[in-house]
Parts: structure tokens; sequence; C-alpha cells
């Protein structure tokens, strides 16, 4: 695969939409290749080429390499893009935060997606649907624990925008949903809405058919 600029492989709605609104951030290039989602597993699709997870996002660069998992995008594109940084610098006091946060919701949330969103790869059927039940509760449990950790001053870590602000934005339409996080965890969903607002990620959010 020859390529001018780097490539994302995308679904729409999906943890891809966190990619997009970065690479509109930092202004840069970027195709977008959006699967269908219950294409998403094809055996003959450019997906499972490239990353036999299967998962997106899933960045290809014009060098041919690799880089899935949205957190290592994160890394990389704040390191290739410092002027504009999505990331605190690493003598901000945030920085260690930051991280702190940034692995927390890829590491303890994004998995409660992973084995309740398609619980019967992981179980047997009869079971399947106890395990979208318990990590949709486990996953409730975690953002309030994190409501509870955050004192947005506007956004997450204070003043400036940063890559958490993107996450919280996208992952906020997702179970259980916009209207939940108003009533229950208001400090984050205030943090969404505030980014779901911001002119320059409209594209972004329409594309992805996101709402608040
Ligand atoms: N740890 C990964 C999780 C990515 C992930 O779970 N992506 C979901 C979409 S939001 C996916 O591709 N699901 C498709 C599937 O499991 O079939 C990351 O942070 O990028």
């Amino acid at each position: 695969m020859k390529l001018r600029k780097p490539l994302l492989l995308a679904a729409k709605g999906g943890g891809s939409a966190i990619v997009e609104a970065q690479f509109a951030h930092y202004g840069l290039d970027v195709d977008l290749e959006y699967i269908d989602w219950d294409h998403l597993r094809d055996d003959a699709g450019r997906l499972k080429q490239v990353n036999p997870l299967m998962e997106v996002p899933t960045l290809v660069l014009p060098s041919g390499q690799v880089i899935s998992e949205s957190a290592a995008i994160t890394l990389y594109l704040a390191d290739v893009y410092p002027l504009r940084s999505l990331l605190p610098a690493p003598e901000d006091a945030h920085r260690a935060e930051c991280l702190r946060w940034l692995m927390w919701l890829v590491c303890a949330v994004y998995p409660t997606f992973t084995y309740g969103d398609h619980p019967e790869r992981f179980v047997d059927k009869a079971v399947a649907g106890q395990l979208k039940l318990s990590t949709d509760k486990r996953r409730e449990v975690l953002w309030q624990q994190f409501e509870t950790q955050i004192d947005p001053g506007p956004y997450a870590l204070g003043k400036d925008l940063g890559a958490l602000d993107l996450y919280l934005a996208v992952m906020c339409c997702w179970r259980p949903g916009p209207a939940w996080f108003a009533e229950h965890c208001p400090k984050m969903y205030s943090v969404a809405a505030r980014v779901a607002a911001l002119a320059q990620f409209q594209p972004v959010w329409q594309r992805n058919r996101l709402t608040w």
C-alpha cells in the first residue's frame, strides 16, 4: 500500500472520531476510510490486513507503519506536533495526571465496550446478556469515580483543551449516553458539551453523526 498521507481506518461514531478530532486540531491532512460496522472483521478487508485485532482507530503512515490503539496514536501525534500538543508538556504539572487518565480511559473504560459490545465473542451465548449488563454497570461505576476526580476549569485538566477532552466528548455519546452523563456526571458532561460546541470539530462530529 503506497500512501502520500496518513490513512485512518475508521468507523462512524467510534473511537476513530477521537483521532479524527486530533487531526482536525493539528490541522493535518489525513485520508479517512470509513468501514461499515458490520464489515470491520471481514477477512478480505483492509483492516484485518493491517491490524489483526480488527479495531478502529487504526492509522497507516505513509512509511507503511501501522499505529493502532487510540492512546498510542494520541502520544504519537503529540510528539510529531509538539507546538500544538494536546498533551501537557513534560515539565507541566498536569502531565502526570493527563497520562494517568489517558491510560485509564483506554485500559479501564474502553474494555467495558470490548467485552460488552460483543459478549458472545467471549462467553457462551447463554450468559452473554449477563456480561453486557455487568460491563455496562462497571462502566457507570468507573465514570462516577472519574467524576469525583476532576474539577473542570473549563476543560478536564484546566484552561487548555487537551486529548482527554476529546475522549470525553466522544465517549460521552456512547452507552450510557449523554442524558445519563448530564444527570450523573455533570462535570464530565460540561466538558463534553463544551468540546462538542467547538467550531473546529463540527465537520468531525457531523461525519460521525455524534450528538450530545
Ligand atoms: N484499545 C483500543 C480500543 C479500540 C476499540 O475497541 N474500537 C472499537 C470501536 S470504538 C472497535 O473497533 N470495535 C470493533 C469490534 O470489536 O468488532 C483503542 O484505544 O483504540
